[in-house]
């Protein structure tokens, strides 16, 4: 036994020796907190020498933990608490703890921090100083972000704090712990041994949420089930609510609308009946007992199915102001999503939102934010933005970004989704003018709002690295950031996330940026060209599917979007078609309503366009289309050559996922490629423009594939 023991120890010995066991899983995310070389190793600890905090609050216990945890493992050693601040100490202060700071905190609000390199008592040190404990924690982590980045520590005068209220994530978990749309395995809420059995793994969500900023988490599918509101599982979200709160996250949950009938036995679910209302406010009412602080709730009604005021001949507002009724007394708050399209409505998809919510502009309760996709239809590789945004001056809306990607590669396909952040928060509605964008309307200066928020559907999950691959932690990384700070560019934003995911080295985060800033447009040109939209294949939507026609609500299938002709392709949504145009204010409609002035890249969402149409390239459309299918495949050859020489610099086991990764996405862009190519030459009945190479199959061999087990559709 003895021996065996022994055997098995210089077995551990050895594997700890071996290369292989540097090998990274992910599961630190974007706090690994490596070892820095010698020279950064000791800059860093010459500017952490000690910690100066009071206050043995949770919050404090966790950012000690953390600048621990991340001083320790960038320099190897420890950084002592101390009382007093002494050369090169770490100071961290709110006005509350009755320091006389020499750093103002006005404008910080209560989440905001600013850093700044001073002289106390003739010694340099690092004052850190907010206005309450969260502030603290988010500059703690701005500090390691420094850190761990390589960026310079000395002579630091930051100030930060964010300008949306609301930054929460969004899980579509199930509580029978599938995720609809994850691609990331299981639900990580093991809600069937909560609430007694609370793993680690809820405090490391919560460090890493916090660490980019997000402050509140929906914890269940907006396909809700009327048990999450039941007194178990209320019990359940408190005991991750307890977990989450120390840093400054909220719990929130999605309700289902008819949960009043399917748990007490209601007769109707109207939210005009006071007995409707009053089993909300009970309802409420419980929540708080167990939670506090609860955020709130999020409703999807009267949308894919799901009950909700509508089919009581009220309006989303009246159901939204019922139950912001209910929440109210515990300053809680409502967010509605506008995500809604009816099956008996023949009007254009795209317009239905607009239709249904612009008219109750102004009708909604006070603690009710109207919750927008960032584009009309869903989550396309590219949307433009949604006409709600700037048309409801009178109704804060938050915006809802698909983090988990659903229509770009799910968790295989490198698509980093910044960019698309990016491009949608600063979309210009001309709302009031010239520089109206989008995330003044969400921030809540465009029209005066104080209640401002932004989602992001997430894309975690159990997997070992949380969001299936390497590469789609950058796109929660991405959300965070950009939520908090929605001037950042998305190409910063990646700069970071790859220093602190894989080495601050150069040679490192240089060719990673450059991989992950096209990556996402290399995604729309091998999927959806030139502003074509939701041609994946059925159910999953995961594959090319724009021959679809056979599903029973038209706007379910491919060939309702790209309308595919013999004489050309496109949705016309000017005048003379659906008119969805009219729905943008006056400069972008007139833009929108002629081909010659829309931008190429939404063409096709606009307009049916004749094959032949001539691009400004002098390209005919057929033409920049195989084209614009060729570039999307190249680009991922590029970013496979580009990896492999990566390959000195990336620990074994994060290396080789994504090299097969890689490898999958090269063979399915090339899917993509051929498969959408000759469904459109079926009715272009055009030669493939020269260099173009002939797809691999016909037609029908692509149309007979079929992924009936494809993750994530539930
Ligand atoms: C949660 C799309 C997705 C659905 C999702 C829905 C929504 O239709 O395919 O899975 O349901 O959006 O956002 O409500």
């Amino acid at each position: 036994m003895l021996v065996r023991l022994l055997g098995w120890m210089a077995a551990l010995v050895a594997a700890s020796l071996s290369p292989l066991a540097q090998a990274e899983d992910g599961y630190d995310l974007w706090l690994r907190y490596a070892r820095a070389d010698d020279t950064r190793s000791q800059a860093i600890a010459s500017h952490a020498t000690a910690l100066v905090t009071t206050g043995n609050s949770a919050t404090m216990a966790a950012i000690r933990a953390e600048l621990q945890r991340g001083v320790g493992g960038l320099t190897g050693g420890t950084i002592a608490d101390s009382q007093s601040v002494q050369a090169g100490a770490l100071w961290l202060a709110t006005p509350e703890a009755g320091a006389v700071l020499p750093v103002k905190t006005d404008g910080l609000g209560q989440e905001g921090y600013a850093i700044r390199s001073i002289t106390r008592d003739g010694k340099p040190v690092t004052l850190l100083a907010a206005n309450s404990e969260f502030g603290l924690l988010h500059g703690a982590y701005h500090w390691l972000r420094l850190a761990q980045t390589g960026a310079s520590l000395d002579a630091l005068d930051i100030r930060s704090a964010p300008r949306i209220g609301l930054r929460l994530l969004n899980h579509w978990d199930n509580l029978d712990g599938t995720v609809e749309r994850g691609y990331a395995g299981q639900s990580i809420w093991d809600w069937w041994r909560l609430p007694d059995w609370k793993g680690p793994r809820y405090t490391d969500y919560a460090r890493a949420n916090a660490s980019i900023g997000i402050n509140g988490t929906v914890l269940n599918n907006v396909n809700a089930k009327a048990d999450s509101l039941t007194a178990p599982y209320i019990a359940k979200a408190a005991a991750l609510a307890d977990i989450f709160r120390p840093y400054g996250i909220k719990v929130y949950l999605s309700v289902k609308w008819t949960a009043p009938m399917e748990l007490d036995g209601l007769k109707t679910a109207d939210p005009l009946d006071p007995q409707v209302a009053a089993w909300w406010k009970a309802k409420a009412d419980e929540i708080y007992r167990a939670i506090p602080d609860f955020g709130g709730f999020l409703v999807k009604a009267n949308s894919e199915g799901q009950p909700g005021p509508q089919d009581y001949k009220r309006t989303h507002a009246d159901g939204a102001n019922m139950l912001a009724a209910a929440v109210k007394p515990h300053g809680g708050i409502v967010m509605w999503r506008a995500f809604v399209y009816a099956h008996d409505n023949p009007d254009d998809r795209a317009k239905q939102a607009y239709s249904d919510f612009k008219p109750l502009d102004g009708r909604f309760a006070e603690n009710v934010i109207v919750q927008v996709k960032n584009g009309a239809i869903d989550f396309q590789p590219r949307e433009p933005f949604h006409p709600l945004f700037g048309a409801m001056p009178k109704t804060p809306l938050m915006m809802e970004f698909q983090i988990t990607k659903e229509y770009l590669g799910q968790s295989t396909h490198l698509t980093y989704l910044g960019p698309l952040f990016e491009e949608v928060l600063r979309a210009d509605t001309f709302a009031k003018g010239k520089g109206s964008t989008v995330a003044k309307v969400i921030d809540g200066s465009l029209e005066g709002h104080r209640l401002t928020g932004i989602a992001g559907v997430a894309n975690i999950g159990a997997d070992r690295d949380w969001s299936g691959s390497i590469f789609n932690q950058a796109d929660w990384y991405a959300f965070g950031r950009m939520a908090w700070d929605t001037s950042l560019t998305a190409d910063a934003v990646a700069r970071d996330w790859a220093a602190m995911t894989f080495s601050p080295d150069p040679r490192v985060v240089q060719p990673v940026v450059a991989m992950m800033m096209g990556s996402r447009e290399a995604a729309v040109d091998y999927m959806t060209p030139l502003g074509l939209a939701h041609i994946m294949a059925t159910g999953h939507h995961y594959g090319p599917g724009p021959w679809v026609s056979n599903l029973a609500r038209p706007e379910w299938n491919p060939v309702y979007y790209h309308k595919a002709d013999a004489r050309g392709v496109g949705f016309d949504r000017t005048r003379t078609g659906s008119n969805a145009v009219a729905q943008y204010a006056p400069p972008i409609a007139k833009m929108l309503s002629k081909p010659e002035t829309t931008p190429e890249r939404d063409l096709l969402w606009f307009h049916h366009v004749p094959w032949t149409y001539k691009l400004k390239s002098g390209d005919t459309l057929w033409d920049a289309m195989v084209h614009h299918y060729d570039l999307g495949v190249d680009y991922v050859a590029q970013m496979r050559a580009t990896w492999d020489a990566l390959r000195p610099y990336i620990d074994a086991e994060r290396f080789a996922e994504t090299q097969s990764f890689l490898g999958i996405q090269a063979r399915e862009a090339k899917w993509w490629r051929d498969a959408c190519i000759t469904y459109f030459q079926s009715k272009s009945g055009l030669p493939l423009p020269p260099g173009s190479a002939a797809p691999a199959h016909d037609l029908g061999y692509y149309e007979a594939l079929s992924f009936p087990y494809a993750p994530g559709h539930h």
